[in-house]
């Protein structure tokens, strides 16, 4: 297993997937999506008791670093790996689901982000060269077919370029084809950013979906799951949709998943603060953290996951 006290690499992080995978055949499956524009194998993990053959079982899809510094989300990944393939405790989880988790949507944005003396620690984009050398990059979080281009930017140098159009993008492409090979059965779709303690919803511009109140309502639940186990110098999550509480945004994953039926999507924004004494810490993570932010996040994600149990 991993230890929770520091952030990991890539390759890391690729590597442990087929480690997984070789260890535990019988739930645990890699698969090479595509590739990135850099060329690195989008790896992501199926995670099931029945091979994804009881068709019965909703799916649960999470992904994390889609945005390239926002560090601390592989926690949220690796820890519900964890529990869920080496934790005997989480038995009813294991099997009452089948869950696909993709822990690094963006691997040469993440990748770039390890650049020279943290020179390009703050990258958030892909690093697509299309647009020209001077500016590079997608925001793929505003690069979906959903409500494209309404609550983003055209130029390029911006952090929120949505690219030349919708699934311009090698990454993006990838994720929608995990959707629709799932979407029939897919009840829980979960987009884990920092930093904020949000959980938002769509649509992006403010438009609610049919099943808003109880979208609204699961993410209080899920939000008062995390609060009850948080440290009590980080905030409470707050829960709303997304244009309503923080900005406009377009073309976003989880929007996407609710646009082509997926019931339930939401995109976490873990907390930002230091672990000790509960300073800001943004896009920077403390070791201390890293644990915390699993283990809270997982709690927030297994009650998402009873009420999509309960709804399918
Ligand atoms: O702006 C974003 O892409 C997300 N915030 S972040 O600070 N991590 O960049 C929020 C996206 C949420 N969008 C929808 N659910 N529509
Ligand atoms: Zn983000």
């Amino acid at each position: 297993g991993l230890s929770f006290d520091r952030v990991y690499t890539w390759e890391d992080i690729d590597q442990y997937l087929e480690v997984l995978a070789e260890a535990y055949p019988d739930t645990v499956t890699v698969v090479n999506g595509g590739s990135s524009v850099e060329r690195r194998p989008m790896k992501y993990l199926k995670i099931s008791t029945t091979n994804f053959q009881d068709k019965s079982k909703p799916v649960i899809y999470m992904q994390s670093l889609l945005h390239a510094r926002e560090w601390i989300t592989q926690a949220a990944s690796l820890y519900a790996i964890h529990r869920l393939v080496i934790d005997v405790t989480e038995r009813d989880m294991r099997n009452d689901f089948d869950w696909i988790i993709v822990p690094v949507a963006n691997p040469d944005g993440f990748v770039h982000t390890h650049g020279i003396s943290g020179t390009f620690r703050y990258w958030r984009k892909n690093r697509s060269t299309d647009y020209g050398l001077l500016c590079m990059g997608v925001d793929l979080n505003r690069n979906f077919d959903v409500i494209f281009g309404t609550g983003s930017s055209d130029n390029v140098c911006s952090d929120t370029f949505h690219g030349a159009g919708p699934f311009s993008e090698p990454e993006t492409q990838v994720i929608r084809d995990i959707i629709a090979e799932h979407k029939d059965r897919m009840e829980l779709f979960l987009d884990i950013h920092s930093f904020g303690s949000w959980i938002l919803y769509g649509y992006g511009n403010g438009t609610l979906p049919a099943n808003a109140l109880y979208t609204h309502l699961i993410g209080v639940q899920m939000a008062q799951a995390i609060d009850a186990v948080k440290k009590s110098y980080n905030p409470d999550y707050v829960v709303g949709n997304t244009a309503l509480m923080l900005y406009e945004a377009s073309g976003s994953a989880a929007d996407y998943a609710i646009s082509v039926g997926v019931p339930f999507s939401y995109t976490y924004e873990l907390p930002g603060l230091r672990f000790d004494p509960g300073t800001l810490f943004g896009f920077l993570v403390d070791p201390a953290f890293i644990e915390q932010a699993g283990f809270e996040t997982w709690e927030g994600i297994k009650v998402g996951a009873r009420y999509a149990r309960n709804s399918y």
